[in-house]
């Protein structure tokens, strides 16, 4: 084990490379079992087949050879993407915080990779794994029992100082190191219902329970599929993400704004034209020079099309007709589906 003078001014060297947060637990399988399988089998995952197939994995112990053999110890780091941006009028279009600057995979595994070799520094012979993302591992519960924050009403992490625009990732690390006891006096949801009340589509369907099938930011990044009638309307002008729910929550008042400038931020993704944004995504040439490095190449040209026709029938602005009228040529069948139903919305408006 770890003497706990050395783990402190690991910590130290850690928050050092750039990271908000630090945290220390153990590898042991999720405390959640039954949670994860109520959650997949009531279909939740939806098209994330993944969460679902790998759900032993995902679930398991850390120490396993798909993860990381032997692993004793996960690292659960924040980083802090709350930023300045645009505010959106009626006729734009709203890209997640999240999303509006370069891939945070990226970004956090290049400081993610730093923190290994601080790691393995520190602890000579010992073997270390960044994720972000990038493996199966429940980031959230990891991040809860390292004692960086808690889960909000709305399942992200609220980590106190920072409030909700953060980011997660780990080391898993195959030394020994004594894990942080979470600080009961942190702070938590209180009676608070915020987020409950203000999601748009009713996705919370309960305290800490996410239905993606419901998520403005699962139909509008995750699937490839058309989306369902109901939810078109509730979609409001959200292009790529949903930030609703967490932008209302009371934590984020407390919080430092931090401005990581490796994420590159483009405060304009707060607020895009939606029809020019239109037009220009006819192009594929367009589409991948305008968001190149960012998440929102997720979508693919066809996909934010798709976001962007539903957000126009949303506006009311019949002005927005003829702009549209020129998406029904557009290659994609779910492209030209989803714009019929937006010239129907805004002839009826
Ligand atoms: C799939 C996924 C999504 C899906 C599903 C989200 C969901 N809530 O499950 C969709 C596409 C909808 C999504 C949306 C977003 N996501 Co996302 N997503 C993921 C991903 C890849 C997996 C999440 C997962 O495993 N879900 C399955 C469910 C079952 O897991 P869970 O909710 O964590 O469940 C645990 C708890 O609920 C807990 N639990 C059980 N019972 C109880 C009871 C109580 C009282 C408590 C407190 C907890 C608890 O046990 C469960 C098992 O561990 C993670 C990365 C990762 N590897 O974790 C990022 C991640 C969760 N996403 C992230 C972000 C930023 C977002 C968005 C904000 C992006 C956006 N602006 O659009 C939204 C937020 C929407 C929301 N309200 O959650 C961040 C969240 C960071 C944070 N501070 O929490 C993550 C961690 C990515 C990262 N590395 O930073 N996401
Ligand atoms: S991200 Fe948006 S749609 Fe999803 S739960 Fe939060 S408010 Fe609801
Ligand atoms: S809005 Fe309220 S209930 Fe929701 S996560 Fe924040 S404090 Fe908790």
């Amino acid at each position: 084990m770890l003497p706990t003078e050395t783990k402190e001014q690991l910590r130290d060297a850690l928050l050092a490379c750039g990271f908000s947060q630090v945290g220390f637990t153990d590898t042991l399988p999720s405390r959640h079992q039954s949670y994860w399988r109520a959650w997949t089998n009531a279909g939740y995952a939806g098209e994330m087949l993944w969460l679902s197939t790998r759900r032993e994995l995902r679930t398991g112990h850390l120490g396993v050879p798909e993860l990381l053999a032997g692993a004793q110890t996960a690292i659960v780091l924040a980083v802090s993407y709350n930023h300045a941006c645009n505010e959106a009028g009626p006729s734009d279009g709203i890209i997640a915080k999240y999303a509006q600057g370069l891939d945070y995979h990226r970004v956090i595994r290049s400081i993610t990779n730093r923190g290994m070799k601080v790691v393995e520094e520190f602890i000579p012979g010992s073997v270390s794994r960044a994720t972000t993302d990038s493996a199966p591992i429940p980031e959230r519960e990891l991040a809860v029992r390292a004692g960086i924050g808690w889960q909000g009403r709305h399942t992200n992490v609220i980590v106190p100082g920072f409030g909700n625009y953060v980011f997660l990732s780990v080391i898993l690390t195959t030394a020994l190191i004594e894990p942080d006891t979470p600080d009961s006096k942190m702070g938590n949801c209180g009676g608070c219902t915020k987020c409950l009340q203000v999601c748009p589509t009713g996705a919370l369907v309960a305290p800490n329970v996410l239905d993606p099938r419901r998520c403005i930011s699962y139909w509008t990044i995750e699937a490839k599929e058309s989306i369902p009638l109901e939810i078109r309307p509730l979609m409001g002008n959200r292009i790529f993400g949903c930030d609703i729910c967490i932008d209302v929550c009371p934590w984020n008042s407390l919080a430092s704004v931090e401005q990581l400038t490796a994420f590159d931020w483009k405060p304009s993704f707060g607020a895009l034209d939606l029809g020019n944004l239109f037009t220009n995504l006819s192009s594929d040439e367009w589409f991948e020079q305008t968001f190149l490095g960012t998440p929102v190449l997720r979508t693919g040209r066809a996909g934010l099309r798709r976001n962007v026709a539903v957000a126009i029938g949303n506006t009311h602005d019949v002005s927005l007709i003829p702009v549209l009228q020129v998406g029904l040529n557009d290659e994609s069948g779910i492209v030209r589906e989803h714009v019929e139903w937006a010239l129907e919305a805004l002839v009826t408006s």
